[in-house]
């Protein structure tokens, strides 16, 4: 039983600092941050308009431990290897009629080539928008985001909904990118006590709540975290003061690994020293990198990986939102 559960393995983020040499036959997708060069002739290379807090080029693999194979359907590129598949869909939001627009054409393409595929379960989605705080109240860009993204995965139950990420950009004007990881068998979706299920937050965030689950728990009992923030409830926390959103963001993503750990087949860690975590920060303009760094590394329990991204958070007060991977 062991061993049946453990053959499905995978994938893998792993982040590599500096210019990456061609890709080997188990790399899902390399998305490209910063300077860093994407060969035109490689689909598995994505542009995702995200510059490194320390302005050099860093690359953030996925790996399987299949032989990948690459596709295209209509505006989706993707790339399989046995039991899970690496997804980019790229709609220009201004020929689809706008943000919410194109949210809903993004999400309806997305479910359809899902529907169709043997790595049909949705496990992580990022979503990657332009100018995402620009336009006020409800017209805001991710609450518009947030409406069509609800319209487009109206299909989908609650309990069905997969990990994520949504955050901003402020290269490729009017270039809404959403990547997406699935795989042949479900995962499960985690909530985190401290937080309320994000689909159920209350109509003061947005027409439409957004539509992810805190965290999925893979076959393998790897645990991918949606973006997390200081957020308790549905509260945002700590107005303005980065390194108390980070320490509250550090404490949800420890009890976030301990909701996995209550429901993982191999139960609960006996010590959190043997995980491995890749963990991706999202930084707002304005912080010490290094001195985040520290404090997100003093915060994780075992081997952390860190990537650190300059980019713009949902909610304007957020100054910083860590996504997190745990093996
Ligand atoms: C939050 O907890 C912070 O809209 O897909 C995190 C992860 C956030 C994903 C999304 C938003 C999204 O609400 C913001």
């Amino acid at each position: 039983m062991v061993a049946a559960e453990s053959a499905v393995c995978g994938p893998r983020a792993e982040f590599f600092h500096g210019e990456l040499p061609a890709l080997d036959e188990n790399v899902l997708a390399a998305l490209v941050y910063g300077t860093a060069r994407a060969p035109q002739d490689d689909a598995r290379f994505v542009r995702v308009g995200l510059a490194t807090t320390d302005g050099k080029p860093a690359v953030e693999l996925w790996r399987t431990v299949r032989a990948v194979t690459t596709g295209e359907s209509g505006p989706i590129r993707f790339a399989t290897g046995g039991d899970f598949l690496f997804g980019c869909l790229e709609l220009e939001e201004s020929r689809e009629g706008g943000m919410l627009a194109a949210a809903e054409s993004a999400y309806r393409i997305l479910l359809e080539f899902q529907a169709r595929q043997p790595q049909r379960h949705l496990l992580r989605v990022w979503n990657h928008l332009y100018a995402i705080n620009e336009g006020e109240g409800d017209c805001e860009r991710y609450r518009q985001f947030c409406l069509g993204r609800a319209r487009g995965l109206a299909k989908l139950k609650a309990e069905q909904l997969p990990a994520g990420t949504a955050v901003g950009r402020r290269e490729r004007p009017g270039l809404l990118q959403v990547c997406w990881l699935a795989g042949r068998c479900a995962g499960r979706p985690i909530g985190n006590p401290r937080q309320v299920q994000a689909y159920l937050y209350p109509r003061q965030y947005g027409p439409a709540a957004p539509c992810f689950s805190r965290a999925m728990l893979l076959p393998d009992d790897a645990l991918m975290g949606s973006g997390t923030a200081s957020i308790v409830g549905h509260e945002s926390k700590h107005d303005g003061d980065l390194n108390a959103q980070i320490d509250e963001t550090l404490i949800n993503l420890r009890e976030l690994f301990r909701a996995g750990d209550g429901i993982a087949a191999r139960g609960r860690r006996e010590v959190d020293d043997d995980a491995s975590i890749a963990a991706k920060v999202y930084l707002r303009r304005g912080g010490s990198p290094l001195e985040v760094a520290a404090r997100i590394r003093a915060g994780l329990p075992g081997t952390v990986d860190l990537l650190l991204l300059e980019a713009d958070i949902c909610r304007r007060e957020l100054l910083v939102e860590i996504e997190c991977t745990r093996n």
